[in-house]
Parts: C-alpha cells; sequence; structure tokens
C-alpha cells in the first residue's frame, strides 16, 4: 500500500504548472515532506525518449493510436521506476501532467473513446490515482499567448484553437466527475492570487 501521497498538476498550454511546481515544492517541504518532482510524458530515461518523440513536430505523422499507446508506454515505465517506489518509500510524488492529461488532448484533444483510455489507464495503472489534481484553467487563447512569449511551439502546441478550446472542455468534464480529487485553479489571475489559492488548495488537503 502506498504510504506516501500522489499530487499530479495539469491543464493547458502556458497556465503555470511548471512555474507553480517549484512553489508547491517548497510548500510541501516547509511542512517536513519529502517531495520527488516529476513529469509526464517522461520522469525516466526511456520515458524522456519517448517524451522527445511525442513532441517532435518534425518526425513523420505520428497516428492517434500511437500516440496515445506510446503515451502509456512512458506511463508504464514512470510508474515502475519512479512513482511505485517514491510512493512506498513514504515520499510525496509531484507530478507535472498525469493520466487526466490522456482524456484532455487523446479524448477530447483527438476524440479517441474514452472506454480505450479507461482500458489503458486500468492495465497500466491498476489502482493507482492520484490524491489530488490541481487543474490550472484559463481561456485558451491566453495559455498559448504565454506559451508563445516561452520557447518554439512543439508538436501539441502547433494544434489549431478549436483543439486547445477541446482540451479545455475536456479537463472541465473530468473535474466534474471527480470533484472530490481535482480542485479547479483559476490559472488567468496575477501569479499571487494563484498561489494563495493553491495555499488554500494544499492546505485543505494537508488537513
Ligand atoms: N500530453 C498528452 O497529449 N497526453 C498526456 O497524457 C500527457 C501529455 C501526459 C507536453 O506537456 C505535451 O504532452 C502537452 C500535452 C501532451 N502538450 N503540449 N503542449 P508539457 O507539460 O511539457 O507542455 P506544456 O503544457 O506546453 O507546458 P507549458 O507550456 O510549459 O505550460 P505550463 O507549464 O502550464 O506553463 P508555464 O511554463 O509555467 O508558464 C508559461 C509562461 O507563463 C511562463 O513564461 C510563466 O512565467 C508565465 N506565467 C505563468 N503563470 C502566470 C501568471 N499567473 N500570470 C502571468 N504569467 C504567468
Amino acid at each position: 500500500m502506498p504510504k506516501g501521497k500522489f499530487i499530479t498538476l495539469e491543464g493547458g498550454e502556458g497556465v503555470g504548472k511548471t512555474t507553480n511546481l517549484a512553489f508547491i515544492k517548497d510548500y510541501l517541504e516547509q511542512h517536513k515532506i519529502t517531495v520527488v518532482v516529476t513529469r509526464e510524458p517522461g520522469g525516466t530515461p526511456l520515458a524522456e525518449k519517448l517524451r522527445q518523440l511525442l513532441l517532435d513536430k518534425n518526425s513523420e505523422a505520428i497516428s492517434d493510436k500511437a500516440e496515445l499507446l506510446l503515451i502509456f508506454a512512458a506511463r508504464a515505465q514512470h510508474i515502475k521506476h519512479v512513482i511505485e517506489p517514491a510512493l512506498a518509500r513514504g515520499d510525496w510524488v509531484l507530478c507535472d501532467r498525469f493520466t487526466d492529461a490522456t482524456y484532455a488532448y487523446q479524448g477530447g484533444g483527438r476524440n479517441m473513446r474514452v472506454s480505450t483510455i479507461t482500458w489503458l489507464e486500468n492495465l497500466v495503472q491498476g489502482n493507482l490515482k492520484p490524491d489530488l489534481t490541481l487543474l490550472f484553467d484559463a481561456p485558451v487563447e491566453l495559455g498559448l499567448e504565454r506559451a508563445r512569449t516561452r520557447s518554439a511551439f512543439d508538436r501539441f502546441e502547433s494544434e489549431k484553437i478549436s483543439f486547445f478550446e477541446q482540451v479545455r472542455r475536456a479537463y472541465l468534464l473530468q473535474a466534474e466527475l471527480y470533484p472530490e480529487r481535482i480542485k479547479v485553479i483559476k490559472a488567468n489571475l496575477p501569479l499571487l492570487e494563484v498561489q494563495s489559492t493553491l495555499i488554500h488548495a494544499i492546505g485543505t488537503f494537508l488537513r
């Protein structure tokens, strides 16, 4: 049985997941919690190679099914070699994206069947689910604008606006389905306000 807690950060492009990861880590460490920070796709050498393939916009066209399977292949490695050992040690895992992203991007964005995603989720994860998910939500245009100032667009970021609108809707649907686990954080506010909401959400979880 896992002893640590599993927290995931989710949301569309440029909503501030990476920016707030370090803030959340510091906050947890102030509470004497040992934190392992990781990300998906990625987190192990093989999973990071799969990430490069997935994000490379100059690769051969990746079919939707291949994309879905590569994401779950990376996740299987990540769970076995990073997430489960950390939780078993009693560490907390703070992960930049996890399976809610698959429901949002491959389910919402690519229109893959939810039942197929759920089947793979059960196969790869068994009973493993995040204990808390912080879903950063902001209008698509704002997130893309922020992401644009940061770096060149990758294969996902080069999609059309309608794709990101579908991703956002699918994320919000996940939050409606799992309100106990998924806390929606308004990410279109100034950073200090976002972080005060985060402290509230994590503080409630810690209690
Ligand atoms: N993917 C998938 O399809 N299926 C899956 O199952 C999984 C992933 C797990 C890689 O993810 C891609 O993988 C992802 C979906 C796909 N698609 N894309 N693209 P990623 O997490 O590496 O990529 P990302 O979403 O593009 O991350 P990002 O652009 O780095 O976004 P972010 O981490 O949420 O934002 P940020 O880097 O923290 O912030 C962006 C900028 O905004 C930065 O300059 C900040 O200083 C600024 N910022 C942040 N917050 C604020 C506030 N509150 N005010 C003003 N400015 C702010």
